[in-house]
């Protein structure tokens, strides 16, 4: 490694402020340090005033690997300035090149802490038994990276590509989220469909995904936390004008307006 994780950190973060796009980083940067420029640029933006509120996973879905090219669940951050209201036009000055998905949202009911005995079993069933509601969701992804390109350990350093997230009406928490049909609308038109099977193959393994990371690299679940579980179809280019919906079977539709 020919930089120091500090220096990465403050690039980032800096193309993030500046809504400017820069290079990939080396090819030599690991998972580990990915994350710890991650949890970095998570400390300072705290020190600065925001609010962290809940981690988001990405890559949880075919559609997203395939689209960016890699194939490992990844885990990110979101603070309380990232959540954008639904019934507010979404501003894009500010962001480099966004992109929107559609998400399925997960609320923790209550503080999940990591014991020094858990398995990723255990802290999994936890994590499951603390969710008391699920919405529909979108998040706003904008890559830092020049052209949206990236390698994975490039996209986890990079906060996973996070920018803004919306979330629809919480729901109570059902016993099954699998086979809903998911049908995502740009200007009234159906730009992807797919089922909430999209994520891992049943929306339930991302509490299992979440956990091992967990134990990994330490993120908080805090009562509260909105938890993103990850795109249920490829993500698309956002907008002036556009109006972007989500309907997915038995949640009231979201939509959002791009200002
Ligand atoms: O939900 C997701 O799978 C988002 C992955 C974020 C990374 C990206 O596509 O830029
Ligand atoms: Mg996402």
């Amino acid at each position: 490694m020919t930089r120091d994780l500090a220096s990465i950190a403050a690039e980032l973060d800096n193309a993030r402020a500046t809504a400017t796009s820069v290079a990939q980083l080396a090819t030599d940067l690991t998972l580990d340090n990915a994350y710890a420029i991650q949890a970095r640029n998570l400390r300072s933006r705290v020190a600065a005033g925001e609010r962290y509120i809940g981690p988001k996973l990405g890559f949880t879905s075919k559609s997203k690997m395939e689209q960016m090219g890699v194939s490992d669940v990844i885990v990110g951050f979101l603070t309380a300035e990232m959540e954008h209201r639904a019934d507010q036009p979404l501003e894009l000055e500010g962001l480099i090149h966004p992109r929107i998905e559609p998400e399925l949202v997960f609320r923790l009911g209550q503080t999940v802490e990591v014991r020094a005995d858990d398995t990723s079993e255990s802290l999994s069933r936890r994590i499951r038994e603390s969710v008391d509601a699920v919405a529909v969701g979108m998040e706003v992804i904008d890559s830092r990276y020049r052209d949206f390109k990236f390698s994975l350990s490039d996209v986890v350093a990079d906060n996973t590509s996070a920018a803004q997230f919306i979330v629809g009406q919480w729901q109570d928490f059902p016993r099954e989220l699998r086979g809903l049909p998911v049908e995502f609308l740009i200007n009234g038109e159906t730009v992807e469909s797919s089922t909430t099977d999209a994520i891992l193959g049943d929306p339930f393994v991302a509490f299992d995904q979440l956990a091992t990371m967990t134990l990994r690299y330490g993120f908080e679940l805090p009562a509260g936390a909105p938890i993103l579980a990850g795109a249920m179809t490829a993500a698309h280019w956002l907008e002036s004008g556009q109006r972007v919906k989500v309907r997915v079977e038995r949640f009231p539709a979201l939509s959002v307006a791009v200002a």
